[in-house]
C-alpha cells in the first residue's frame, strides 16, 4: 500500500492529472535540514569518492553481488569501473551525490544511491525542469525489507534540494506511484546459440537450432555508405542533427553541447575511445552528417551456469536521422539499426536490446527484435504531467 511513497510528492495511482507542474509547496535550500536523517546505530552515512579506486571498487562489488537481476535470478547486471566513470561523472556531477551507507564496525559498504544533473524538457508544454536523474539504488541482500530504501531516497532528496533542485527523473522495473510512461524491453539475438545455452532464448516448438541460427544471421559488413565511427570533429554537426530530432519526442533531456559530448563520445579524460559507448555517424559525399546511432555495452553476469559466466549486451542509446518525417524514414532507420547490429558483433555482443520508446516501433519487427518480459517505468519526482506515449528519452 505504498506506506512510504504515499508521503512523497508524487501522483497517486488513481489520480487523474488535470494540470502540469510541481506538487510540493515552493521551498528554498535554507528550508532543508543541514544534516542527514539518522540511521540505526550500527550504520553510518558515507559519501563515496569514485575517483578513488578503492571506493569505486567497493561500489562495483556491491552492485556486482546485489544489483538488479532478472525475474528468475539467472542474470545480474554487470557494471564495470569504466561504466561508472561514464554514468556517474557527466558534466556537473557532484561527489556529494554518490551516497553510501557503511557498517560502522567493519566499514563495509552495504547500500548506495546516486544522482546526476539532468535538465528535462517537456515538448508538450515547452517547460524546462532543472532536475537530477536518480540511479543505482542498491541495498545488500541481507539488509532487505528493513525500510532502508526510503531513508536513502530521503537523503539523496535532501542533498539535491540543498543545491536548489526540486525535481527528479528515475526509472524502475517495479510499479510505484505513478509511472508517467512505460516502455518494454525488446531483444535482438546476435549469438542465438549462446543465448539458448544460458536459457535466455528458447527453442520454439516447431523450429530447429540450425533454423534459429540461420534466421538471425547477419552480414559481416555494414551497408550504409559513409558509415564510420564518430570522431571529435563531428560533434557540432551531430549535436545540431540531434537537437532537431529531439523535437519529435514528448519528454527529453535538454543537453548542452558538452553534456551531449560526454554521453556520446564517452568522456574519457585522456581522450581515448570508450569501451562502453559506441557511436557511429553517416557522412555523405559533401561531408554532411546525415544520421548517427549509438549504443552502450553492459554485460550480464550469468549466475549458476557451467558453460558461460557472462553475456554480452548492447543497449540502443541515442540516434537521429535527417530522414525523419520523410517517406524513406522507416527504411532508413531499418538499415541504420541493422548496421548497428552488425557493428556490435565486434564487441562480443550476444544480444542487442532496445526499448519500445523513441521511434523504435519503426524497426523493431523488421530488424527481428522480440518482446521481453521486462518493462521499464519512467517516473518524475515532484512534478505532475500528462502521460507520455512512447516518445521518450532512452536513458
Ligand atoms: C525502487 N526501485 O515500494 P512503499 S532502480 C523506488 N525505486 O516503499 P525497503 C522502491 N522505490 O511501497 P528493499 C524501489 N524498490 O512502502 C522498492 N522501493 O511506499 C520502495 N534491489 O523499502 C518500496 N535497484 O528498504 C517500499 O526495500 C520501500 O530492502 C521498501 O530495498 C529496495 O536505481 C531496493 O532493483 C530496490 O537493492 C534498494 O530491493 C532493493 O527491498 C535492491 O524495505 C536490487 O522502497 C537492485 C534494484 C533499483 C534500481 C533505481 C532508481 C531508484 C529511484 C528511487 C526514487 C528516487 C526519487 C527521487 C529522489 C530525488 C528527488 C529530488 C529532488
Ligand atoms: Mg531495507
Amino acid at each position: 500500500d505504498y506506506k512510504f511513497w504515499k508521503t512523497q510528492p508524487v501522483p497517486s495511482l488513481e489520480e487523474k492529472i488535470v494540470s502540469e507542474g510541481p506538487i510540493d509547496t515552493t521551498k528554498t535550500p535554507d528550508d532543508i535540514p543541514n544534516t542527514p536523517l539518522p540511521l540505526l546505530k550500527e550504520f553510518e552515512w558515507s559519501t563515496i569518492d569514485i575517483e578513488n579506486k578503492v571506493e569505486l571498487d567497493e561500489v562495483y562489488q556491491l552492485l556486482y553481488e546485489h544489483y538488479v537481476e532478472d525475474q528468475d535470478g539467472t542474470f545480474r547486471f554487470k557494471y564495470t569501473h569504466e561504466f561508472f566513470n561514464w554514468a556517474l561523472k557527466p558534466p556537473g556531477w557532484r561527489k556529494n551525490w554518490h551516497v553510501g551507507v557503511r557498517v560502522k564496525d567493519t566499514n563495509k559498504l552495504v547500500a548506495f544511491i546516486s544522482a546526476i544533473p539532468a535538465d528535462l524538457k517537456l515538448n508538450t508544454s515547452g517547460n524546462v525542469i532543472p532536475s537530477v536523474e536518480i540511479n543505482f539504488l542498491v541495498i545488500h541482500k541481507k539488509l532487505r525489507n528493513k525500510r532502508l530504501a526510503p531513508v536513502l531516497i530521503k537523503e539523496i532528496t535532501r542533498r539535491v534540494n540543498k543545491e536548489d533542485i526540486w525535481q527528479a527523473l528515475y526509472t524502475a522495473g517495479v510499479v510505484l506511484p505513478s509511472p508517467l510512461a512505460v516502455s518494454r524491453y525488446t531483444h535482438r539475438p546476435i549469438n542465438w546459440s549462446k543465448l539458448h545455452d544460458v536459457g535466455f532464448s528458447h527453442l520454439p516448438a516447431n523450429q530447429t537450432k540450425a533454423g534459429m541460427i540461420a534466421y538471425y544471421v547477419l552480414p559481416n559488413e555494414t551497408k550504409t555508405s559513409g558509415l564510420r565511427e564518430i570522431e571529435q570533429k563531428d560533434l557540432d554537426q551531430v549535436f545540431d542533427l540531434f537537437i532537431k530530432f529531439q523535437t519529435r519526442f514528448e519528454l527529453v533531456q535538454q543537453f548542452k553541447k558538452h553534456e551531449f559530448e560526454h554521453w556520446i563520445l564517452g568522456g574519457k579524460s585522456d581522450g581515448s575511445k570508450s569501451n562502453v559507448i559506441k557511436t557511429y555517424v553517416v557522412e555523405n559525399k559533401d561531408g554532411k552528417i546525415t544520421d548517427f546511432f549509438s549504443y552502450y555495452l553492459l554485460p550480464f553476469t550469468v549466475l549458476n551456469n557451467a558453460q558461460h559466466n557472462e553475456l554480452g549486451i548492447a543497449y540502443l542509446f541515442y540516434y537521429a536521422s535527417d530522414s525523419a518525417g520523410k517517406d524513406n524514414y522507416k527504411e532508413r532507420l531499418n538499415s541504420l539499426i541493422t548496421d548497428a547490429l552488425i557493428t556490435s558483433k565486434k564487441f562480443n555482443v550476444d544480444v542487442f536490446n532496445c526499448l519500445t520508446s523513441q521511434d523504435n516501433s519503426y524497426f523493431i519487427k523488421d530488424a527481428k527484435f522480440g518482446s521481453g518480459d521486462g518493462f521499464l517505468n519512467y517516473y518524475l519526482f515532484n512534478y505532475k504531467t500528462f502521460p507520455v506515449h512512447g516518445g521518450i528519452d532512452p536513458k
